[in-house]
């Protein structure tokens, strides 16, 4: 594909998330920096800040190379393929790349779009810009590795990019990023920071192994020090929320990483993800340590209160145990343990479900201040379960598109549809009103609302205790009261989500 009209402007949009947790998109600022040390200039579109954000991708097209699209499964798959069409109606071959986890788990369907020029597979920083210097310079695609193109008409694939490790990567580019337009959102100033790659463990409902692999691979500690303190620094952050898939497999590194930052006298929060039998293997020192060095949540993914629903979910290297222990320590240490939990996984009767809920009520009782996030399984491409996809009954769509509705806060399951569902979705209701959470974005509720939801948390309760969902008043009670505190929210599927939750990872 040739573009020759001598452009060196390379446009990125980032489609939104229904959140209004929003911050600037990692993955996009990781590709932008080889595109800017090259001498390309590059502008970033985030459709969750950017009002008539249409307009804007089309206006700053008029002088571009391209159009990149980072997307992962679900919502946002709307507006990619929307912006997508806008931009094939303005100009039939200007070139549409797309990136991220859904294009690098679907490679082949996604390129079959008929908007879609290019697909990058995996990490997209050499093979974006190899692909942008290809256009410019009006040469052909195929010696790029890790991506797809069309050519003729045809869908091709080249060989795959082997990974790199995080270390070999060059730093992101946070400067594009508007921190104080998502702060007027979110009411918080915050980012993502990235410090290792991969997990080493295969849960069933989880894709990572089929992208970044299972070796795990880490920045050293000096460098997190050095990095997270000068990015908090220069763009006032209050918080980093470092989405390492699991953090603490390199205990050592998390102890000097803690020491480092006490020693620099750094002073903002950050919260990270980990699995819990590594949670459990820091002492209280450890968590300590870390506290002070501004650690202030663990988010883990507990998954499910049955035995045999974590063997199903090839789980069983986390016991219970781990999270009782992570629970209890992360308290003690004043650290907020968070755990998420994944209902109707295939396998999880009424009977394992029930487990489960009295797992939740039980950790929330005895460890006031232990936080749960739930959501429905959602059978995502590339997991390892959906390898039986056929035996489970679940159609898999066949294109693009048919993928938008895959998403963990009401994805409809051949086993769980019609009156199930709706149970479902109650009892989750009621989960949300009878324990306190703490979400990312700042907590905006009147003191009277904040009275009320801790009165009707009781009956909340009560009700979960007794498996009752029927006349539920105290839902309609939150409703009304969540109407009366109306918190601004992305476009996309504001009408269909409750605020914002957390990615249900590890
Ligand atoms: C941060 C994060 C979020 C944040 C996103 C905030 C934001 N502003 O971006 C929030 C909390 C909103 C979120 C929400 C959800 N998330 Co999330 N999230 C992550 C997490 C932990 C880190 C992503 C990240 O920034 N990584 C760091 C960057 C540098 O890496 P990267 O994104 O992989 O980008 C690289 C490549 O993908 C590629 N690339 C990326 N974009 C582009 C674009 C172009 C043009 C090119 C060429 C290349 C390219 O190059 C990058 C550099 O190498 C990942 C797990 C993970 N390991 O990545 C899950 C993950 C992406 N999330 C996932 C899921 C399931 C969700 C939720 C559905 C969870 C939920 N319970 O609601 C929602 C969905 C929201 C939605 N969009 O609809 C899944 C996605 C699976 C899938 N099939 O797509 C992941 C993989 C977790 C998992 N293991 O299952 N998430
Ligand atoms: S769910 Fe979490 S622990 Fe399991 S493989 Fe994925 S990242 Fe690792």
């Amino acid at each position: 594909m040739r573009t020759g009209n001598g452009n060196k402007k390379v446009v990125f949009f980032f489609p939104a998330f229904s959140s209004t947790e929003a911050t600037a998109p990692l993955g996009i600022l990781a590709v932008s920096t080889p595109l800017l040390q090259a001498g390309y200039t590059v502008k970033l579109i985030d459709s969750t800040i950017t009002p008539d954000f249409k307009k804007a991708v089309l206006r700053e097209l008029e002088d571009a190379l391209c159009l990149c699209i980072s997307l992962v499964t679900g919502p946002m798959i709307r507006e990619t393929v929307d912006i997508a069409c806008a931009v094939k109606d303005w100009k039939r071959d200007f070139p549409v790349i797309l990136g991220g986890w859904h294009p690098s788990l679907l490679p082949d369907q996604t390129l079959a779009s008929p908007y879609v020029d290019i697909v990058v597979r995996g990490q997209g920083e050499d093979s974006l810009l190899e692909i942008v210097r290809c256009l410019e310079a009006g040469e052909e695609l195929q010696n790029i590795r890790g991506i797809g193109f069309k050519a003729d008409g045809k869908l091709v694939f080249t060989p795959e990019r082997p990974l790199k490790p995080l270390v070999d990567m060059p730093p992101k580019a946070y400067h594009l990023a508007d921190f104080d337009a998502y702060e007027r959102l979110c009411g918080r100033r915050w980012a993502m920071y990235i410090s290792s790659l991969a997990c080493p463990f295969n849960c069933a409902y989880c894709t990572n192994a089929g992208v970044y692999g299972r070796k795990w691979n880490a920045l050293p500690a000096e460098q997190f020090v050095e990095e997270t303190i000068a990015l908090t620094r220069r763009y006032r952050l209050e918080l980093l929320w470092v989405v390492d898939d699991n953090f603490l497999v390199d205990l050592d590194r998390a102890r000097h990483i803690a020491e480092g930052l006490v020693r620099e006298g750094a002073n903002f929060r950050w919260s990270i993800q980990a699995t819990t039998n590594l949670t459990a293997r820091l002492s209280i020192e450890d968590l300590r340590l870390l506290r002070r060095a501004g650690l202030q949540q663990i988010c883990h993914g507990a998954e499910s209160g049955s035995e045999e629903v974590l063997k199903l979910m090839n789980k069983d290297f986390q016991d219970f145990d781990s999270i009782y222990e992570t629970a209890r320590r992360c308290l003690q240490a004043d650290i907020r343990p968070s755990f998420n939990i994944i209902f109707a996984f295939p396998g999880e009767g009424p009977a394992e479900r029930r487990k489960t809920v009295d797992f939740v009520m039980n950790v929330c009782r005895r460890f006031p201040g232990a936080e749960f996030w739930t959501n429905i399984f959602t059978p995502y491409p590339g997991a390892p379960v959906m390898s039986r996809a056929r035996e489970l009954g679940i159609e898999v769509p066949q294109s693009l598109e048919g993928w938008a509705d895959f998403f963990p806060r009401y994805t409809v399951l051949p086993w769980l549809r019609g009156k199930d569902h709706r149970r479902l979705q109650v009892m989750r209701d009621y989960l949300r009103i009878a324990f306190d959470r703490i979400p990312i974005a700042a907590d905006s509720r009147r003191s009277t609302v904040k009275a009320v939801q801790r009165m009707i948390s009781l009956p909340a309760r009560w009700r979960l205790d007794h498996d009752f969902y029927a006349f539920p008043v105290e839902l309609w009670v939150n409703d009304r009261l969540k109407r009366l505190n109306v918190v601004p929210k992305p476009a996309v599927d504001a009408k269909r989500l409750e605020p914002a939750t957390q990615a249900s990872c590890p």
